[in-house]
């Protein structure tokens, strides 16, 4: 076809208005050909033959990962290579091009997606199992066969589990690959758990990194972690307050964007609460109060009065759907016990929070507390948007129970535009295609996941408490687990919890056990920070190259399907086909996978097809999607309509319905946490108030040991990375770097300029990173991002900058990480940072990829 009826075709597929366009621009450019000189041949093509597009096939699938989103990637490949990646055009539902609405939004993916080729096909990719030959950490595999790897790791499974018991093996996995319904990792719903609890023997991590303070929150205060609007009722409030939230960096939903920048322009007002002035702040002219880190529940608690103060409470709302908001909304049978407003009002500790009383701790004006409390309560419809991160610290359940409180006292819950969030997942999407049955999630013990290496270092010697020990009902119960192995799938957990040189010392204590005492395997498709340390490394099929369908993530109603774009790269298999060649070997395989022969670790086909079309007919079943797995597979993505926004506990407030809570109410006073008498003997180990409290964090800009370490140091989530996942791609380091922010005068105070490097250090570690120098952070906190690939210099010095060298291996009471929690100081260096491995690549390929 020549390139003149190619284009052709292409502008007649086009709409209108757009062929229009182009006939008028190709007259343009026509009449200047004529007018001036003729234009040379062009030879500047990067290389040849670059294919067009039309001697490409296009694929639609998906982006994988705990991202924050979920998007449309479109593969456009020849033969079995992708040659380059696009995204939704609005096309592939069956609509015009460019189709983009309030109601079915595009599903365009951001600039790691579109980077996605870079990830697939780099050096760091793993392409056959490989075993450890040098010591845990020091990176020296070998090659083996799978058979050699999977024979070594079952005997080594069963050998461990007959010697030291039911809990000698850690699942680790975790969200890498959550948003399958097919290839989950995941440390409920995941493929890992099931695998392990069948085998029968496995210590489960139970607290979530992301939100385990705010979930506790959700669940006692509504019942459920489904507090959360679609994006697109944001669109219709009238006052946002982004309370530790930066979507334009940690994406919360495929299209937060769009919908609130469509708020803006409908009127809205935005605020921001947070140490730092962020892009999204930036975006909407945002009011930014600088908040000093951790000290949230206080300002909240300090608005709450205000508002009681002037009586701007919503009481009929109170009445009608709250409990233990006041003494009069408090149940018969805790008539006496503490009601939040007379916490707020001091009435038994003798503490009025007053606005000036907040002020003295979190550091904002008594006049700004009042003049925000005084905005929310009066504005309506108004969303308190409080995410995550101020909730990743020592008491964080307090921070988003107060703001749960906040939000019931103002009726913004259950109305479009206000906001319920907490954990704010939103759409049920239905999120499982393996046999999830009986044996899924068994476990025979289950710890707080940031204190296995506590665990192991103290082992015998640990009170169930300092794991939280879930509770059991049998004679395991309060048995504390001896861990012997750990399985990491879909998690780079060793680079991404807290205090990773515990970490490090407790892999020593297994090391000091002997040869063949303790076992660590990795399953992923690259080399990360945490394969390092293992004994085996298996190397794990991409989302491209396996058959599955993505789900949103938290918020949106579609699914994406995802089909084998292209073959497994080398040797590897998808998390499914191990776990059921494992499964085989260990005598439990046709019940793993029932659809499944022996033969499915060479060809998945069939059986991965037969389990996605039954989970199809099951959600068309109950979500009303009108169009057949066929048509599905063929459009690649299904957009669910809804005549109203999705807007979460919508049918308690407008029919009644009761709350999922005991006492079918929104329980700021919690019916759960107050009847708990001895707390060691629940997984919380430690007190929780039944009403959200302040409580001052072990470490802040108020405690006494800012004396040796004046810095609060907050570890946000990077734009260009999911957590560590595309810190090997030179394209987006290209966009970002990794680098601790700063406010200037704390800077010029120690003589720091921009750009130079510095250790940032506490008691518990040291990393070396440069520095970024700004007015948008405040004086006294410094901000480096969560995920860079660990780089140890031999020394005990990090080199890459990753924040989790100075991290508290402390959960809260509830379970929630304290990322956010962490003092620190600050001091030039002559150190050298390193960026990343791949700029090592040479050096390393010598190290993993030799045969030894
Ligand atoms: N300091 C600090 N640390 C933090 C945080 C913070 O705020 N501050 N945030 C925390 C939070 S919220 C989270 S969620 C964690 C994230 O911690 P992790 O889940 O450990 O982080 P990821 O880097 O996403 O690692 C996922 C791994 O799964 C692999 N993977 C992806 N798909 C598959 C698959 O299909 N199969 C297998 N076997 N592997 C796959 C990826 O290659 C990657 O190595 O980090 C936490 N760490
Ligand atoms: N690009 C990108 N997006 C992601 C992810 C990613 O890795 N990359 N990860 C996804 C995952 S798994 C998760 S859990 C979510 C996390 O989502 P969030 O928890 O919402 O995100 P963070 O980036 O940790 O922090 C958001 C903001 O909180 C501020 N902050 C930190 N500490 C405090 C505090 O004590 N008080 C107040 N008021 N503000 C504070 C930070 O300065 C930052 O601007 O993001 C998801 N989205
Ligand atoms: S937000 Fe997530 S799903 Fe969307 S393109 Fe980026 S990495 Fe992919
Ligand atoms: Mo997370």
């Amino acid at each position: 076809m020549t390139l003149q009826s190619r284009l052709s075709n292409w502008a007649r597929s086009l709409s209108p208005t757009r062929r229009q366009f182009l006939q008028t621009a190709s007259a343009t450019a026509a009449t200047a050909l004529v007018a001036g000189n003729l234009p040379r041949k062009a030879h500047a093509f990067a290389y040849e033959p670059y294919p067009t597009d039309d001697e490409l096939e296009t694929v639609v699938t998906s982006c994988a990962h705990n991202c924050g989103s979920r998007h449309m990637l479109v593969a456009h490949k020849k033969g079995d290579v992708i040659v380059r990646l696009s995204t939704d055009n609005g096309t592939y539902q069956g609509d015009a091009y460019g189709t983009d609405t309030e109601e079915k939004p595009q599903l365009r993916a951001c600039l790691r997606g579109r980077s996605y080729r870079s990830r697939l096909y780099s050096p760091e990719r793993l392409l056959y199992p490989m075993k450890r030959v040098g010591e845990r950490g020091e990176g020296k595999f070998k090659r083996v066969t799978w058979d050699e790897a999977l024979t070594e790791i079952a005997e080594r499974m069963v050998y461990l589990k007959n010697t030291y018991g039911p809990t000698a093996l850690l699942d680790q996995s975790y969200a890498g690959a959550s948003y399958g319904v097919l290839h989950k990792s995941d440390q409920i719903e995941g493929l890992l758990a099931r695998f392990l609890g069948m085998f029968g023997c496995r210590t489960n991590s139970w607290s979530v990194p992301s939100y385990q303070g705010t979930t506790i929150s959700s669940r006692i205060t509504y019942g459920t972690i489904e507090d959360g609007n679609e994006d697109d009722a944001y669109a219709h409030t009238k006052l946002m307050i982004m309370w530790g939230w930066n979507p334009a960096y940690t994406f919360h939903g495929g299209n937060t964007f769009y919908y609130l920048r469509m708020a803006k322009q409908r009127g809205c007002k935005f605020v921001l609460v947070d140490p730092q002035y962020t892009d999204s702040a930036a975006a909407y002219d945002a009011w930014w109060i600088p908040i000093r880190p951790n000290t949230d529940a206080a300002m909240m608690a300090g608005m709450a009065y205000h508002i009681w103060d002037n009586n701007w409470h919503d009481q009929d709302f109170i009445d009608r759907f709250v409990q233990g908001m006041d003494p009069g909304t408090m149940p018969e049978w805790a008539q006496g016990q503490e009601s939040f407003r007379e916490y707020i009002f001091g009435e038994l500790d003798g503490t009025p929070k007053t606005p000036e009383w907040a002020a003295e701790i979190c550091g904002v004006s008594a006049d700004d507390i009042r003049k925000l409390a005084e905005m929310y309560a009066t504005t309506k419809p108004a969303a308190l948007k409080a995410s995550w991160a101020p909730g990743r610290n020592a008491y964080g359940e307090q921070y988003n129970r107060m703001a749960a409180a906040l939000q019931a006292m103002t009726g913004n819950i259950g109305i479009v535009g206000g906001c319920a969030e907490g954990v704010g997942k939103a759409w049920h999407a239905e999120g499982v295609a393996y046999p999830y049955d009986q044996y899924a999630n068994v476990w025979y013990a289950s710890i707080k996941s940031d204190r296995w290496a506590h665990c192991v270092l103290n082992y015998p010697e640990v009170k169930r408490e300092e794991i939280g020990l879930w509770p059991r009902q049998d004679n395991l119960d309060g048995v504390i687990p001896n861990i012997r192995g750990i399985f990491w799938q879909g998690s780079d957990w060793f680079n991404q919890l807290t205090n990773i040189n515990k970490e490090i010392e407790a892999i020593r204590k297994l090391d000091s056990y002997g040869e063949g005492e303790s076992l660590l395997v990795c399953m992923d498709s690259t080399i990360t920070p945490t394969g390092i340390w293992a004994d085996f490394l298996l190397p794990i099929a991409t989302h491209f190259e396996r058959h599955d369908v993505a789900l949103p993530w938290y918020k949106g109603h579609y699914y994406i399907h995802r089909p084998v774009v292209i073959q497994p790269l080398g040797e590897s298999r998808t998390d499914l086909q191990v776990f059921t060649e494992l499964a085989y070997r260990l005598g439990f395989g046709p019940g793993y996978n029932p659809r499944a022969s022996r033969d499915y670790f060479n060809d998945p086909t069939a059986v991965d097809e037969a389990y996605l079309e039954a989970w199809w007919h099951n959600v068309i079943d109950h979500q009303g999607a009108d169009i057949d797995w066929a048509t599905f597979k063929q459009r690649g993505v299904y957009k669910f309509v809804f005549d109203e926004p999705h807007v979460a506990f919508r049918a308690q407030i407008e029919q009644g319905v009761p709350f999922q809570t005991a006492s079918g109410k929104i329980e700021i006073f919690s019916g759960q946490l107050a009847s708990i008498t001895d707390w060691t003997r629940t997984q919380y180990g430690y007190p929780i108030p039944a009403i959200p409290k302040w409580v001052e964090p072990w470490e802040s800009l108020i405690s006494p040991k800012t004396k040796d370490f004046p810095f609060h140091l907050i570890s946000p989530h990077p734009r260009w990375r999911t957590h560590s996942i595309f810190n090997n791609i030179p394209w987006l380091r290209e966009t970002f770097s990794q680098e601790l922010t700063m406010n200037a005068s704390d800077a010029k105070r120690l003589g720091i300029e921009m750009g130079e490097t510095v250790e940032v250090f506490n008691d518990r570690g040291t990393c070396v990173v440069p520095v970024y120098v700004t007015e948008r952070c405040m004086p006294g906190v410094a901000v480096l991002h969560e995920g860079a690939w660990m780089d140890l210099d031999g020394k005990g010095n990090d080199l890459s900058g990753n924040p989790d060298f100075l991290t508290l291996d402390e959960p809260s009471p509830a379970g929630a990480f304290a990322y956010n929690t962490v003092l620190c100081d600050i001091r030039k260096t002559d150190l050298a940072h390193r960026p990343g491995w791949d700029q090592l690549s040479t050096a390393r390929s010598h190290v993993f990829r030799r045969d030894l």
